[in-house]
């Protein structure tokens, strides 16, 4: 699987670098000026998802080449693979069978010879009962309270996935439960997250797939502290926390109950598991009905992605889409806009998706990697990034492509506010797109010494994504198109998009100074001499405050 001719040797890779000599200069003036259905030709539509790719830098050719490339890069065989089971994740030798979360019940996965879907279903089965208990109040709290406060407590893919869902599907939420997500191991995030709680009322779910994530385990036990000091009995820790873990013994270890034990699978990686147990607080949040309609949204998109002709595939074309920029245009980042409050914590979600799975320099088989992988990924929520970074968008001297995510209806209509909202939507994409020549700014007047500063160069490429509405379904569609982009994008650049090696030296580093910083005497001086200095310095302040 891994012995593939390098990328750049690739007769597909070296004709794009090639035709990507002509495209450089082209602008989408001209490409929208030379085919007047443009617009209506180069979108694709899929689980409820309309993308508009027509603003981007391409022509038929580069379309076909893109293509030519993920067939030279076997994109077919490998999702084939990864649908089977198979442990693509070469470096840690497990398959990422995320697509299994979502299965109907009458599917059949099977991973090691057992069937993951059946599996899968019992495990929801389970939530489901639990959040009836829950959500009915007969769920009682030690002293025979319901429970009104749910508090997430996880870190990464055991955080970023739960809050954004939360967050999404505010409006599908039961009101009268308070939510919130402890993550930092900065005290201060579980301070302000309880301060105005009362632990008679609160559950916590410690999600943590391997239950030996040093910030999760600190605030758990802190709040476990919390907890009891009310409480007064240990006994209590039974019905106040519920646990998602991989790791059955640790939460045992831990106190909690067997029985509120929620499990998955070493072939769920931490950020393609929000649709798995760790999505727990979100089945408490909307209900098991609305779980259950975002995981046909998965569903849905899986569907799209494993069975639609390439050309007509939406994630495979976004997946090409930031491949052609980054490596050709050397992109650096890309913006993810959406223009709906409810998906504020997407591009943070996104962030890690893509970061944590694309941040990679080294081919499957180990080999370093001479040209660019994942793109860095940010954003903000529109209109407000309109007032803040879109200056530099616009007119600034990097390419940065951006996602547009919107929606036809509002979930709040409010007089007026949603097709002013949509307008600044088209509005941005359309300026980016086309901007305005000199020959424009001066026919409006503008002094002669302002015109270059009125210039809009235009041809800095968008997607835009529309729905119909924010519903649960659409946010299962919208989180499987970026997982499967990003699926695409790994396997063009012949990387495992499902380890994470990059983030292990700075925990070893910070375990390592956490026990010098309980020592006396912290033995800082085996560090260089920055590192050294800084300890001393805290270590020293630390003191004189005691
Ligand atoms: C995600 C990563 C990482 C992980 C966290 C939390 O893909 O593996 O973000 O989710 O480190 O890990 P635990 O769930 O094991 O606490």
């Amino acid at each position: 699987m891994t012995a593939q001719p390098p990328l750049t040797a690739l007769p597909a890779w070296k004709a794009l670098a090639e035709h990507y000599q002509q495209m450089r200069q082209r602008h989408l003036r001209q490409l929208f000026a030379d085919d007047p259905r443009r617009g209506e030709r180069l979108t694709v539509e899929a689980a409820g998802l309309y993308l508009d790719y027509s603003k981007h830098r391409v022509t038929d050719v580069t379309l076909g080449l893109l293509l030519r490339l993920a067939e030279e890069c076997g994109l077919a065989r490998r999702i084939d693979a990864m649908f089977r089971g198979e442990k693509i994740n070469v470096t840690e030798q497990r398959a990422a069978l995320h697509v299994a979360l979502r299965a109907p019940k009458h599917e059949r996965m099977l991973v090691d010879g057992m069937d993951a879907v059946a599996e899968v279903h019992a495990v929801l089965d389970r939530m489901a009962a639990f959040c009836d208990e829950v959500r009915s109040g007969r769920w009682r709290g030690h002293t025979g309270r319901p429970i009104r406060n749910i508090i997430n407590i996880g870190i990464g893919g055991s955080d970023l996935g739960p809050v954004m869902a939360y967050e999404a599907l505010r409006h599908y939420s039961g009101r009268d439960m308070t939510f919130r997500f402890v993550s930092n191991v900065d005290a201060t995030d579980l301070v302000e997250a309880t301060r105005d709680l009362d632990p008679e009322e609160t559950l916590f779910i410690v999600c943590s797939k391997t239950f030996t994530t040093i910030e999760t385990l600190t605030n758990a036990h802190s709040a476990r502290v919390w907890c009891l000091r009310k409480l007064g009995d240990e006994r209590a820790v039974r019905q106040h926390f519920v646990a998602v873990s991989t790791n059955r013994e640790g939460v045992a270890t831990f106190g909690i109950d067997p029985a509120n034990t929620f499990g998955f699978w070493d072939w769920v990686g931490g950020r393609y598991s929000m649709d798995s147990a760790i999505g727990l607080s979100t089945m408490l949040a909307i209900g098991p009905e609305h779980f259950r309609d975002m995981l046909g949204g998965f569903h849905a998109m899986d569907v799209h992605f494993r069975t639609a002709p390439f050309e007509r595939n939406l994630p495979v074309i976004m997946g090409l889409l930031a491949v052609w920029y980054g490596d050709f245009f050397d992109a650096q980042t890309v913006a993810v806009l959406p223009y709906d409050q409810y998906l504020k914590r997407f591009p943070a979600y996104l962030q890690q998706l893509t970061m944590e799975s694309n941040g990679k320099h080294t081919t499957l088989d180990g080999t370093r990697i001479d040209y660019q992988t994942g793109p860095i990924l940010w954003g903000e929520p529109g209109t407000n990034g309109q007032h803040s970074f879109y200056q530099l968008i616009h007119q600034g001297t990097k390419l940065v492509p951006c996602d547009f995510i919107a929606f036809c209806r509002s979930l709040n209509p409010l007089d007026g506010h949603h097709d002013l909202l949509m307008a600044n939507v088209f509005a941005q994409a359309e300026a980016l797109a086309f901007g305005r020549t000199a020959g424009e700014v001066e026919a409006e007047g503008t002094p002669a010494s302002l015109v270059p500063h009125r210039v809009f160069e235009g041809n800095r490429p968008s997607s835009t994504i529309l729905a119909e509405r924010l519903t649960p379904a659409i946010l299962g569609s919208l989180v499987a198109l970026y997982e499967h982009s990003v699926f695409t994008q790994g396997v063009i650049w012949n990387i495992d998009s499902f380890d994470q090696w990059g983030v292990e030296l700075g925990k070893t580093l910070a375990q390592r100074i956490a026990g010098e910083l309980r020592g006396s005497s912290a033995a800082a001086d085996a560090h260089d001499s920055s590192t050294t200095a800084l300890i001393r310095r805290y270590v020293g302040s630390r003191g004189s405050a005691r």
